[in-house]
């Protein structure tokens, strides 16, 4: 959380940002008000509903595909700067020069080499080339866009990435030790790349399908409508987009496809083939939670955070719209007891006792007893009087008090609430706090 205290800055000369400078030119498009939102990271905050998607996927990725040994073969990135070359995120996908998506209208760039990621899928090669044959990676990316219920031009995405070699993709076929990945005389086809075989594209097409429908079944149970377009990418081959059934409407959530050779050859490893696919988090938690408009995930609100504190991922949340009803604000202050209070559990407390109407709990104040005490001036006095003066010292060390002073948001969703219901509240939590956290009341 402290990137974002990291100062990100655009001067005549230069974008600064995540610690480098970059020399601006006639491609510079990026805003002060995008970099502040670089950093963020919503997707790596405990509790936040796009982090709460990412580790239900990593989870069911984690437990559905492992090595013989057990181990998960999937590994997961979520930390990988945002800030890319324009060759990693268009030449390493073959991404023509001329091709539109490049366009300086779509993009963010901080100049003619570096730019915000426009999607995940820029690290591919990179992955690839590390020796990866299974991972998942997430992140924010940047598009240029305007703002509204369901445009923002910071996005969420999920990379997915597997690789096989022959015998991976072969070994539960009978006889397949006699099939083949690659072949000479192909030909590029609706179905297939020249370089495959259409028994190897087959199952690696299955296998990506199978992979992401059990994933949305996971996700969303057996009930959601989903089916698959045909479409074009220029680093896979065939390609598909899956949608799924939303108010009545078909919404696409993500972009795959069989890797182009090309790529793969590219990263080293020419024999293998792969699928990958680039799914938007911020749509899966949309039709997840029912969260009505995108840019709520940008929200510092409580009411809007404090509804995905789930104590397990897996608890089902549905989003209730914020009330529109003005809060009441109640201090509590008290003597903290000399040990074993803490925080957390005021908290809790409060919850406890407060429910749904407790918006927010904020410690606004804390200070220690003052020790104060006048030291005798004269030297005579100071022998007689040095023994009640350790004396005294020790008393204000044991009676050296701290307090907190704590301010309790109250707020309904659905109506006002009166002075009077919050003041029994609020009693009651003065109340629960001196018997169960032993401290003492400055009501
Ligand atoms: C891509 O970004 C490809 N990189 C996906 C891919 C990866 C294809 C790997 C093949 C292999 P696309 O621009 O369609 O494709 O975005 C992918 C997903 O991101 C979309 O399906 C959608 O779920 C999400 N997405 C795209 N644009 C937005 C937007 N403006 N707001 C919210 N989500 C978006
Ligand atoms: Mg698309």
């Amino acid at each position: 959380t402290h990137v974002s205290c990291q100062k990100s800055q655009i001067t005549p000369e230069s974008v600064e940002i995540l610690g480098r400078s970059y020399p601006r030119d006639d491609m510079t498009n990026v805003t002060a008000k995008i970099l502040s939102l670089v950093g963020r990271d919503l997707h790596n905050q405990k509790h936040h509903p796009l982090w709460i998607i990412k580790e239900r996927i990593k989870e069911h990725f984690y437990r559905s595909y492992t090595s013989r040994t057990g181990t998960p073969i999937f590994s997961v990135y979520d930390n990988i700067s945002q800030v890319v070359t324009v060759e990693q995120n268009f030449d390493s996908l073959l991404i023509p020069k001329d091709h539109p998506s490049r366009k300086k209208g779509d993009n963010y760039y901080l100049n003619q080499t570096h730019m915000l990621r426009a999607h995940t899928s820029a690290h591919q090669r990179e992955l690839v080339r590390s020796g990866l044959d299974c991972f998942l990676l997430a992140g924010d990316v940047y598009r240029r866009d305007e703002i509204d219920a369901s445009h923002y031009p910071v996005f969420h995405q999920m990379e997915g990435v597997r690789l096989f070699t022959n015998h991976e993709l072969f070994a539960r076929v009978e006889n397949g030790e006699d099939l083949s990945l690659f072949e000479n005389s192909g030909r590029r086809t609706a179905q297939k790349q020249e370089i495959h075989t259409m028994e190897a594209v087959k199952l690696v097409e299955f296998n990506l399908k199978h992979t992401l429908t059990q994933l949305i079944r996971h996700l969303f149970g057996e009930e959601l409508e989903i089916r698959w377009v045909e479409c074009y990418f220029p680093f896979t081959h065939p390609s598909f987009e899956m949608e799924v059934r939303f108010q009545g409407d078909w919404l696409e959530v993500l972009g795959c496809g069989v890797m182009e050779q090309e790529l793969l050859h590219s990263a080293g490893a020419e024999n293998k083939v792969g699928w990958a696919f680039g799914l938007g988090l911020e749509r899966l938690a949309m039709v997840l939670f029912g969260i009505p408009d995108i840019r709520l995930f940008w929200s510092k609100d409580e009411r809007f955070l404090k509804q995905f504190h789930l104590t397990n991922i897996n608890d089902s949340v549905t989003f209730q719209a914020l009330g529109k009803y003005p809060p009441l604000f109640n201090d509590i202050s008290f003597w903290l007891p000399a040990e074993g209070y803490t925080e957390t559990d005021f908290y809790d407390l409060v919850r406890s006792i407060g429910g749904d109407l407790v918006e927010k709990v904020e410690l606004q104040d804390q200070f220690t007893h003052p020790n104060v005490w006048t030291v005798p001036q004269c030297g005579d006095c100071m022998v007689r009087c040095l023994p009640s003066l350790l004396l005294a010292v020790k008393a204000i060390g044991r009676t050296n008090k701290v307090s907190h002073c704590y301010r309790i948001v109250y707020r309904h969703m659905e109506r006002t609430l009166s002075q009077e219901e919050v003041r029994l509240i609020h009693q009651a939590i003065e109340q629960a706090a001196e018997q169960k956290l032993g401290v003492q009341g400055r009501f």
